[in-house]
């Protein structure tokens, strides 16, 4: 056992922490209050290889670890969780996919111009009546000779118009139900593909969620991901990774608030002496801390897992079942530290509040995550 990270994963970790600090923080108020997407800043973590970090260098990417991109998502997720859930998407959801079921040609076209974030790529799973139930797919896409004609409609899309490249999932033979689920690669601007209107959102008010609307959107059938059918294996598999980046940027969204809390009680006085004086907050202190470390070890576990080619299903679930409940703790807490000065825009941490609830829904809500985890330990 060995709790030491690797100079690389160091200096990742210190790279990031600069980038965020130098590079995010300056305007993230104003970018959730407009719900402004951060276009430099997406350009910059592209340019700083963090689109794709675990893709190999050979595709464009920076043929980093697992452990190396949970590090940089705490980072980067502790000042701008709107600029994390970007990574986590373009690195997770899509270049991962590509880059382990993808064929040789899909790689070349789309893979490397995604790992360099020369484009940007979204992830579309979940429709108006398919969220958690994903198997219950209603968008189509049938076979018409060379093409498959897609129709229907996704919904909170995140990268939705920001997007160039889209992995979407659809029903190909109903029949089979989930065996005749289909994912394919559909490029913005392919005739009938529209993006809808722009979601209001209570958190990652940066991020752009859209719905999109299919309407006999042609594709080639070389843009199908794998054989036919492997479409739901092909979302779950992904999906299983995703769970790690959104565990990775809950715990970064608590550690976040958490260091600003620590530091407001230092210098906030109140009774004569600085609050962290009192027990009353140093208490909270000590179950935050506490937390957050249990979060993060469930986090490096689950990234470790997956560098060592285990199997982190169960791993993923529970770091991102636990660290996402930590972040929601840790966030209320912090604006409870800060009292008033908590609920105004200045102190961040009423805007961590509201982006930790989304690391509980996305991706596999809490309640997915426990089905996942139950069904798990009672193979064991
Ligand atoms: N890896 C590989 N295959 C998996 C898998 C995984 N992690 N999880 C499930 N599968 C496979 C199963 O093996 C099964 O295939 P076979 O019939 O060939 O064995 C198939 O997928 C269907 O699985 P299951 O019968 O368990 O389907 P359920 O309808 O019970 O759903 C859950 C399983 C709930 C786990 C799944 O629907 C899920 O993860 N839902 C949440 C989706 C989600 O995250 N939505 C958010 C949208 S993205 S922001």
């Amino acid at each position: 056992m060995d709790f030491k990270f690797t100079e690389e994963q160091l200096l990742i970790q210190e790279a990031a922490r600069d980038f965020a600090k130098t590079e995010l923080l300056p305007g993230v108020i104003e970018r959730d209050e407009k719900q402004e997407f951060p276009k430099a800043q997406v350009k910059r973590m592209g340019e700083l290889g963090f689109l794709g970090m675990m893709t190999s260098e050979q595709y464009g990417g920076s043929g980093m670890d697992t452990v190396s991109y949970v590090l940089v998502m705490e980072e980067l997720s502790k000042v701008d969780a709107s600029c994390s859930v970007i990574v986590s998407v373009n690195n997770s959801l899509v270049c991962w996919g590509l880059e382990k079921f993808g064929n040789e040609e899909q790689k070349q076209k789309y893979l490397i111009p995604l790992a360099k974030g020369e484009i940007l790529g979204a992830f579309c799973l979940s429709e108006p009546e398919a969220g958690s139930d994903a198997t219950s797919q209603k968008t189509t896409a049938i076979e018409d000779g060379d093409h498959y004609i897609i129709n229907g409609t996704k919904n909170w899309i995140t990268n939705g118009a920001s997007a160039d490249v889209y992995l979407v999932i659809t029903q190909t033979h109903p029949e089979l139900k989930h065996k005749g689920i289909n994912a394919f690669i559909v490029e913005k601007g392919m005739p009938g593909f529209e993006i809808g209107p722009k979601e209001h959102k209570l958190g990652i008010r940066g991020s752009d969620t859209h719905s999109l609307i299919f309407n006999d959107v042609r594709v080639p059938k070389e843009n199908r991901i794998g054989e036919d059918g492997f479409g739901f294996k092909f979302a779950m598999k992904t999906l299983a990774g995703g769970r790690i980046g959104i565990a990775a940027q809950a715990l970064g969204i608590a550690s976040g608030a958490y260091e600003l809390a620590k530091a407001y009680s230092k210098v906030r006085k109140s009774f004569g002496t600085e609050i962290c004086n009192h027990q009353a907050i140093a208490f909270k202190l000590a179950d935050m801390h506490t937390q957050i470390e249990a979060a993060r070890h469930l986090v490096l576990k689950a990234a470790w897992e997956k560098d060592q080619g285990q199997n982190y299903d169960l791993s993923g679930a529970m770091a991102k079942l636990y660290a996402s409940q930590v972040a929601m703790d840790t966030t209320i807490e912090a604006v409870q530290i800060h009292g008033g000065n908590g609920y105004v825009k200045e102190y961040h941490v009423e805007r961590l509040m509201r982006d930790a609830k989304i690391t509980q829904i996305y991706e596999g809500t809490s309640e997915i995550q426990k089905i996942v985890i139950s069904r798990a330990i009672l193979e064991q």
